[in-house]
C-alpha cells in the first residue's frame, strides 16, 4: 500500500490529477483508495471512497463559531484529529495497492501547521508515502512566479518531510512555446540573472542566492494534463522511482486484489 499526497495550491489541479491517475493506475491493473481530505470540496471529479466530510461538517463549523471559510476549515482539519484512527481504519480496511489523498489547497493545512502534517504521518505510519506537488502551468510563465511557487513547494517538503514529486498541471492551455519556455524555466538552461533582467527587478543578492539555491535543489518537473493524459506515466516512473528505486510495483508486492 502507497501513499499518494496531493498537494498544491487551491485551483491547481488536486481534485482532477486524482482522478485521473486513479483510473491511469486502474487501468494498469492497480487498485486504488480515492480519499478527499478537503472538507470544503463541493464540486468533485471522482467519487472518494473516503471522504472527511463524512466525519466534520465545514458549514456547521462556520456557523457555530462565526468563523469565515478559511478560519473553519484550519478549524475543521484540527477536528479530524479525533476521527483520524477511524478514517485511518476505513483506508487500511480497503488494502487498496494505492491510496490518493487529495489534499485541501490552503497551505496552512499542508506547509504553514502542524496538524496536516501529524493527520498525515498518522495516515501513513509504516507505509511508503510521496507528495506529488502540482504547480498550474499558466501560473510560471515568468520566472519570478516559478520561483514563488517552488518555495511553496519547498515549505510543503519541509512540514510534510515526505519524497516530493512535482507536476505541471493544464499544459494543454499553454501553446507549445509557451510550453517549451516553462520547461526552460525549471531546467538546468535557466540562468537566475535573467530573472533580474526579466521581472526589472531591484537586483538584490537575496534573491539571486535564493534562485541559485532552488536551481540547484530543483527536482524534475513533470509537464502534464488531465485533458490528454499527458505526462501520467512520467509521474508513475517517478512515484515509482521513490518508492521501490524503479522496480515495478507489481513485481515488488503482487497485489492481493487484482
Ligand atoms: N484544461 C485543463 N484544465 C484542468 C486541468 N486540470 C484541472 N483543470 C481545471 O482546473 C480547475 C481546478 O481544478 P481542481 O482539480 O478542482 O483543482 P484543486 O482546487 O487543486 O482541486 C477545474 O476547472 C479543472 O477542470 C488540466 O490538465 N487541463
Ligand atoms: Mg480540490
Amino acid at each position: 500500500m502507497y501513499y499518494i499526497i496531493v498537494a498544491g495550491p487551491a485551483g491547481s489541479g488536486k481534485s482532477t490529477m486524482t482522478n485521473v491517475l486513479a483510473h491511469w493506475l486502474e487501468d494498469h491493473e492497480m487498485s486504488v483508495t480515492k480519499v478527499n481530505f478537503d472538507p470544503a470540496a463541493d464540486y468533485l471529479p471522482y467519487n472518494p471512497d473516503v471522504d472527511v466530510r463524512d466525519y466534520v461538517n465545514i458549514k456547521e463549523v462556520m456557523s457555530k463559531y462565526g468563523l469565515g471559510p478559511n478560519g473553519a476549515l484550519i478549524a475543521t482539519i484540527d477536528m479530524l484529529v479525533n476521527h483520524i484512527a477511524d478514517i485511518k481504519n476505513e483506508i487500511e480496511s480497503l488494502n487498496d495497492n494505492y491510496v490518493i489523498i487529495d489534499m485541501p489547497g490552503q497551505l496552512e493545512i499542508v506547509a504553514f501547521r502542524r496538524v496536516g502534517p501529524l493527520l498525515i504521518d498518522y495516515l501513513t505510519e509504516g507505509r511508503k508515502a510521496a507528495t506529488l506537488f502540482l504547480i498550474d502551468s499558466y501560473l510560471v510563465l515568468n520566472a519570478m512566479s516559478a520561483i514563488s511557487l517552488l518555495l511553496l513547494s519547498l515549505s510543503t517538503l519541509l512540514r510534510m518531510k515526505k519524497p516530493q514529486v512535482i507536476a505541471l498541471t493544464k499544459v494543454d492551455l499553454l501553446t507549445s512555446e509557451q510550453e517549451s519556455e516553462v520547461v526552460r524555466i525549471f531546467s538546468e538552461e535557466f540562468s537566475c540573472s535573467e530573472l533580474l533582467s526579466s521581472e526589472g527587478f531591484v537586483g538584490t543578492e537575496l534573491i539571486m542566492n535564493l534562485c541559485e539555491d532552488v536551481k540547484e535543489l530543483l527536482p524534475e518537473v513533470i509537464p502534464t494534463s488531465a485533458v490528454s493524459n499527458k505526462g501520467l506515466d512520467e509521474i508513475y516512473a517517478a512515484l515509482q522511482r521513490v518508492f521501490s528505486g524503479g522496480e515495478d510495483y507489481l513485481t515488488e508486492e503482487p497485489s492481493g486484489k487484482l
